[in-house]
């Protein structure tokens, strides 16, 4: 069993930031579940535009207030504390965050523990592992 605070992983090597995001990783790919679970805060008034080639992602957003841009169908959703989207077609997209948005993220297959993006939006692709 795994039991883990927040509190722990602020200012550890599991607090891993990009331009626009700070992401707290609580579960990594070693930890075994097949999945890697982060608490992902969006800065307030920023754009990142996102394509995880690799990854199935899902966010449920608990905090605060965006949008999001599906750049395959052209569609922009409001995503508030709430609600939850899927990254089930690996879609490339862009997230506005209006005010802070604090979001819960399970990737599969799981981050392994510094990934930020590329320039194509992208982690990298984990060696000899597959979306499941
Ligand atoms: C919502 C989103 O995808 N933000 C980028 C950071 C990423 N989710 C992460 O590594 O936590």
């Amino acid at each position: 069993m795994i039991v883990r605070a927040l509190s722990e992983i602020v200012g550890s090597p599991r607090d891993v930031s990009g331009e626009t995001w700070t992401s707290r990783r609580l579960l990594l790919a070693h930890e075994g579940m097949g999945f890697s679970l982060h608490d992902t805060l969006i800065h307030a008034g920023t754009e990142t535009r996102m394509h995880y080639k690799h990854h199935l992602e899902a966010v449920y957003c608990v905090e605060g207030e965006g949008t999001l841009e599906d750049l395959e169908s052209g569609v922009t959703h409001v995503i508030s504390a709430g609600t939850m989207y899927a990254l089930s077609g690996h879609e490339r997209h862009v997230l506005r965050a209006k005010s802070t948005m604090r979001m819960i993220c399970v990737f599969n297959p799981p981050v392994t523990g510094r990934e930020v993006h590329g320039d194509d939006g992208a982690y990298p692709a984990p060696e000899g592992a597959k979306a499941s």
